[in-house]
């Protein structure tokens, strides 16, 4: 079988009368290099839905969820070679290496080019290429942004549909001259060899060779290898935070890893808006749909990933969820530990590398069902408690949920309010054993930036190449996903914080995750973080003092609400107890990893660690 070629007039009659010129030109090239078997427009419908979902259960790709149980879902597993993002395979590709920074991975665009001009010549022979119009925010919104997949995957397809607003609407938008990013995707696994040589197709097709892509400068991604997560639904970490981060820094906003969540207190019904930033895997989903165990508050879910933040007309910062789904962590979550997940995945959602049960269920550990006599594992093997007992796990540390944020039960009436929602408070988080108080107020603006330039958290499993329980700096949770040099994103934080003055929300550093002498976690974390969200809010309306410390200003003991926990005054010290030898050494450590940014680190930063070493001098 010859390879197809496409005139630009043959994809013109192929596709949706909306279609602009530029986009028909883009398709028609890229099909010219990858080489599909046939080119599919994607409308976003019910039956779309249908028929891919239907393709991929015929061909082994995805497992039909029983219906009485779990309808309209299904279950995928990966190759265990694919089973998240990879960070020493994502680029950065600037044209100069400095723009990139030292935290990225830096390529030259033209060299990389090359490369990739290469590993896509024919990579989709045998395949559809799909043509997947998205938008990142509610369609039309004054803040949202307009894409183009070209995918070889329904997988991606299938999830790209919850986690944006794509098809025939947002295409819409891109006709009537909507701006659009490029962004190209191929599992890297054609069905057929340039000389004819045919290769079985799998279940998940993916390569070894993996590049995960980004040209800053002319708003392009280009994704090769993979079929998971952030390295393949590139209207997430690639667009939204990656390429979004750079056009933020040019347009004076700002694309973050961070929930967005509304608190209502219940009394006045004053309702605050929280963002915060933890790496990935330490809690955002978990923070965001938190049921509170104190009375008298309510919180409603905007968003579990990303947050793009504009200030507005009052000089208030505003924050959108550029998502319309969350893709979410498995193992941990439970009707105990987060019973509105639980309720969202209740059906029209999409698993990846769970356990599958008997009756056509999923089951991960920490799920509230016991472990069931027989379960197949996330590599489609059987499991046992027997397997359970020589510590091998069911589900993937990094399996995940695909759901539509509208299924949340406490999704926000406002979770699609275009120009978005005031931003009150900003957290910073991570996992830290020790050290780190349970939650700490910044002094100044300025400190608030050296709170989340200095996090470091340890390693979770949503990486595959960085050794997970390690500790690492991860700036902002931003470390695999700020698209330019990291110091010049600190830089125009603080840019962002003079502009708005005493408007720009106050930042808190808090901490689940803090451990004692015989290793258990000393805070109990989930809902009960609704009485550290209590006394943020109480410190942001100014309705309750705080204690000068070392890292930040503490609540006082009889302040804080502990009605019902089982936390002493014993525990209370030790979850902020401050050891300052050991944040002397920090601090040296801190000043270490910050000699790499040169002399783009800001001089704030400089002054906060200087001030930072006062008050431990002072301790
Ligand atoms: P990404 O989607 O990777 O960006 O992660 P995320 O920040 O949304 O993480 P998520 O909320 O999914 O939490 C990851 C893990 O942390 C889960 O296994 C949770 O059960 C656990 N976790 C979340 N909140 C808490 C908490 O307050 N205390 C403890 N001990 N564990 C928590
Ligand atoms: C993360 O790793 O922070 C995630 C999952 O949210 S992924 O979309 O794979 O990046
Ligand atoms: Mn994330």
């Amino acid at each position: 079988m010859t390879d197809k070629t496409y005139t630009v007039e043959e994809v013109r009659a192929g596709a949706p009368a909306e279609a602009p010129e530029e986009l028909i030109e883009f398709v028609a090239k890229t099909a010219n290099l990858a080489k599909p078997d046939s080119i599919y427009w994607a409308d976003g419908s019910d039956e779309e839905w249908d028929r891919l979902t239907t393709e991929m259960v015929e061909a082994g790709v995805f497992t039909r969820l029983n219906p009485e149980k779990r309808p309209n879902s299904f279950l995928a597993r990966s190759l265990p070679s694919d089973v998240a993002r990879v960070e020493s395979r994502t680029f950065i590709c600037s044209e100069k290496e400095e723009d990139a920074g030292p935290t990225n991975h830096w390529y030259d665009p033209v060299e990389m080019k090359k490369i990739l001009h290469e590993k896509f010549d024919g990579a989709m022979r045998g395949r559809t290429m799909y043509v997947v119009p998205f938008s990142m925010g509610p369609l039309g919104g004054p803040i949202s942004k307009l894409g183009i997949e070209l995918t070889d995957s329904p997988y991606v397809v299938t999830n790209m549909r919850i986690m944006t607003r794509m098809g025939s609407k947002a295409l819409k938008l891109i006709g009537e001259g909507g701006e659009w990013v490029p962004a190209v995707h191929s599992v890297g696994y054609p069905l057929r060899d340039a000389d004819g040589t045919v290769r079985e197709d799998t279940a998940w097709p993916c390569n070894d060779e993996k590049y995960i892509t980004h040209f800053p400068e002319t708003n392009e991604i280009w994704s090769y290898g993979s079929g998971y997560g952030g390295n393949a639904l590139l209207g997430k970490k690639c667009y939204a935070l990656r390429i979004a981060s750079t056009m933020a820094r040019r347009q004076g906003w700002m694309a973050e890893h961070m929930l967005i969540l509304r608190l209502t207190d219940e009394k006045t019904g004053k309702q605050y808006h929280v963002t915060a930033a933890f790496p990935s895997a330490c809690g955002k989903t978990n923070l965001a749909m938190l049921q509170p165990t104190i009375p008298g508050y309510k919180v409603e879910t905007i968003g579990d990933d990303i947050a793009w933040m504009r200030p507005g007309p009052d000089g208030r910062l505003y924050a959108i969820n550029p998502e319309a789904g969350f893709f979410g962590v498995a193992p941990g979550t439970s009707y105990d530990t987060n019973p509105m997940a639980m309720d969202t995945m209740r059906g029209n959602s999409i698993f990846t590398n769970v356990a599958l049960t008997d009756d056509g269920d999923v089951w991960w550990e920490g799920i509230d069902a016991p472990l069931p006599d027989h379960l197949i594992d996330w590599t489609g093997k059987d499991y046992t408690p027997a397997d359970a007992a020589e510590g091998k796990k069911a589900a993937h540390p990094n399996s995940r949920f695909t759901v539509p944020a509208s299924q949340c039960p406490i999704i926000c009436k406002d979770w699609e309010a275009p120009q978005g929602v005031p931003v009150d408070a900003i957290l910073f988080g991570g996992r830290r054993a020790s050290n780190v108080p349970l939650v700490a107020e910044q002094y100044e603006n300025a400190h608030g930036v050296f709170i989340g330039a200095s996090v470091a958290s340890e390693v979770t499993a949503a990486a595959t190449d960085v050794k997970a329980g390690s500790l690492r700096h991860d700036p902002f949770a931003m470390l695999p996903f700020c698209g330019y040099h990291m110091a010049d994103y600190w830089g125009h934080w603080l840019e962002l914080q003079e502009k708005l003055g005493d408007k720009f929300p106050k930042v808190f550093q808090v901490n689940w995750f803090r451990k004692g002498p015989d290793g258990k976690f000393m805070w109990p974390g989930y809902g009960e973080n609704s009485r550290v969200l209590d006394w943020i809010v109480r410190r942001v309306g100014g309705q309750v003092d705080a204690i000068d410390g070392v890292t930040g200003r503490y609540p006082k003991f009889e302040d804080f609400n502990l009605d019902g926990i089982d936390v002493d005054k014993a525990t209370w010290d030790a979850l902020f107890e401050i050891d300052p030898d050991a944040w002397a050494a920090e601090m040296d450590e801190t000043e270490e990893y910050f000699k790499q940014f040169g002399d783009k680190l800001p001089a704030k930063i400089t002054e906060q660690l200087a001030k930072f070493r006062e008050r431990i001098a002072a301790a």
